[in-house]
């Protein structure tokens, strides 16, 4: 687990990032697997997507990765995956102990009371597209779904009670005055155990808490009128570490944890941090590369952002899913603002009114908001991207699932990117309007941007939504890295670089209404292998990027560059 801090020094953790047995089982129903037959013929890294790698490249099927895990003794493990794409279960000794649905999400499983010993984990692991068993990734969505166990993963010994999370919120940024809920859980009931809590290394909180045999909770506020405050311009980062438990004794837990103490909230027009307004600049991004899929190393998450800060961008929109804590801990760092969005792409009121896809989405929401919410850099919620928010039928669905996140975490303001600026009827659900257009691409010239820029602008004002922060969430053009051409026209570096400059311009210099953009897109991202797509799509890739897939910088970089840092210096 490679995050940016030691998030225990009590709990033994054990990685299991590194090379595991692989086979590949292709288009085989995996009820009727028996894992102890599987013949592991081949070998594949974790994190890593096997259809990233020559041999597997484009292929669909049921896989199986094996490794052993080293347990020490009969008690109480904890298996933490980070993501595993798309569907997968899992299997301790041959036994099936959970099943996990969505690629971008962390979820845990639980492993008690095997032998010591090394015992065989055999995670099942399928890229197929299956409504039925994962509705969360479908073959029409405009990017390559990769397979495999794309994040880290890792080994908890827990002992006879644990700390299951911690959340810390920032009630009141001025006074420094923070809420902290420790979740804690028990095989057996213990009575009283004393709980601390320190930032910084300094002790903020101390109590005795009942220990039962079951969930607990234990809230927990003070404040800290020294600390320094997280912004954009002064990430400010400090540690809060819990422990459960006494000091000298052998069973105990602990968990620490980074946080920023900000306020994020809209007021009017602005979005505002520590009261602040800011100006979102920023890009789409996602997470691909041609050598590694979707299961980004940490030398490319550095780059990303380094590369990000280059191009002056305060701002990315983590397009179209949850976001690896990995990359949120980076963006704390370098004071990159996120929105983070649960996946969803184009569904129709065919999807949004089926209990079995809501139900999943639900899921996709508590476990980005789990991952998520201690990142100060996440100053967003987002859900279904360019979803039918213009059907009535659909609104049902939309209060659902933001009102499921407000309820979830109410200090950070939600947001959905709309396609539908002229007729949206959901818009009135979120706190920020943001939408995705495309003139001078899909529908018009170049020179038509203004006026359409305007006219949405003018009907969202017509209906209600005008004294709201308004993100212009997608625009941008196709240009095929090294493509220069006397003509500039459609695909030619020049062309993009034109039409992000007259989006600028107009929004940013013409304008003031708009609180933030990001462009679509970072980089080059390998497209669905479906037909329709492909044909569209040069390269079958979808090749809006500011950069390529391998990070290269096309003439448009350097147009937006020079726009970000200007429009970055004090107005
Ligand atoms: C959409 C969508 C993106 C991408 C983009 C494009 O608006 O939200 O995921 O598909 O268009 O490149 O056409």
């Amino acid at each position: 687990m490679t995050r940016r801090f030691r998030q225990h020094d009590v709990r033994s953790v054990t990685p299991l990032d590194g090379v595991w047995d692989f086979a590949f089982l292709g288009d085989v129903d995996p009820d009727a697997v028996n894992v102890g037959d599987i013949v592991f013929d081949d070998r594949m890294a974790v994190p890593g997507c096997f259809d990233a790698t020559p041999a597997y490249a484009g292929r669909r099927g049921l896989t199986a990765y094996r490794m052993m895990l080293p347990l020490h003794d009969a008690g109480r493990y904890r298996l933490v995956f980070d993501g595993v794409h798309h569907w997968c279960r899992v299997f301790v000794d041959g036994e099936p102990l959970a099943e996990h649905v969505g690629g971008f999400t962390q979820f845990t499983v639980d492993v008690v009371q095997y032998a010591a010993g090394d015992v065989a984990l055999v995670v099942l692991v399928d890229n197929r597209f299956d409504y039925a068993r994962c509705p969360l990734h479908l073959p029409y969505f405009d990017w390559y779904h990769y397979g495999g166990i794309s994040r880290p993963a890792a080994l908890h010994r827990l002992g006879d009670f644990w700390i299951d999370g911690v959340r810390i919120v920032t009630e009141d940024y001025v006074a420094r005055a923070m809420a902290v809920t420790v979740d804690y859980g028990a095989d057996i009931s213990r009575g009283g155990v004393p709980l601390t809590i320190t930032v910084d290394g300094g002790r903020v909180f101390a109590q005795t808490v009942d220990v039962l045999a079951e969930h607990g909770q234990v809230q927990a506020r003070f404040s800290l009128p020294d600390a320094a405050l997280w912004s954009p311009d002064a990430p400010n980062l400090h540690t809060l570490h819990v422990r459960l438990g006494a000091a000298d004794a052998a069973s105990s837990d602990d968990l620490r944890e980074r946080f920023g103490i900000r306020q994020v909230r809209v007021e009017g027009q602005a979005i505002l941090i520590n009261g602040e307004p800011v100006r979102l600049l920023g890009v789409n991004r996602h997470e691909a590369h041609p050598q590694f899929g979707s299961a980004l190393p940490d030398g490319l998450l550095v780059s990303d952002v380094q590369q990000l800060r280059d191009l002056g961008c305060n701002f990315v929109r983590g397009s179209h899913y949850p976001q690896d804590a990995r990359f949120l801990d980076l963006c704390d760092e370098a004071g990159i603002l996120v929105w983070n969005e649960a996946i969803g792409w184009q569904h129709t009121g065919e999807h949004l009114t089926d209990p079995h896809f809501l139900a999943a989405q639900e899921t996709n929401v508590r476990e980005m908001v789990a991952v998520g919410a201690n990142h100060p850099s996440v100053i967003l919620w987002g859900i279904q991207n360019e979803s039918h928010s213009n059907d009535p039928a659909c609104r049902p669905a939309y209060e659902r699932l933001l009102g499921l996140l407000r309820e979830l975490d109410p200090t950070r303001p939600l947001t959905f990117a709309s396609n539908h600026p002229y007729d949206d009827v959901c818009l009135d659900l979120a706190d920020v309007v943001s939408i995705n257009c495309y003139p001078g691409w899909y529908v018009g010239e170049i020179e038509d941007i203004p006026a359409e820029l305007d006219n949405i602008i003018a009907r969202l004002a017509e209906k209600g939504q005008g004294d709201k922060p308004l993100i212009i969430s997608e625009i941008g053009a196709g240009a095929i890295y090294g493509w220069r051409d006397w003509n500039e026209t459609r695909w030619s570096e020049q062309y993009q670089a034109r039409l992000l400059d007259t989006v600028i311009r107009h929004l940013f210099v013409d304008g003031d209404r708009t609180c933030g953009l990001a462009i679509w897109q970072y980089c080059d991202l390998r497209a669905a292998e479906e037909v329709r797509r492909a044909l569209f799509r040069p390269r079958a890739f979808n090749n809006k990027g500011l950069v390529d897939e391998y990070r290269r910088p096309k003439q448009a970089y350097g147009t937006v560059k020079q726009w970000y840092h200007k429009l970055a210096e004090p107005r």
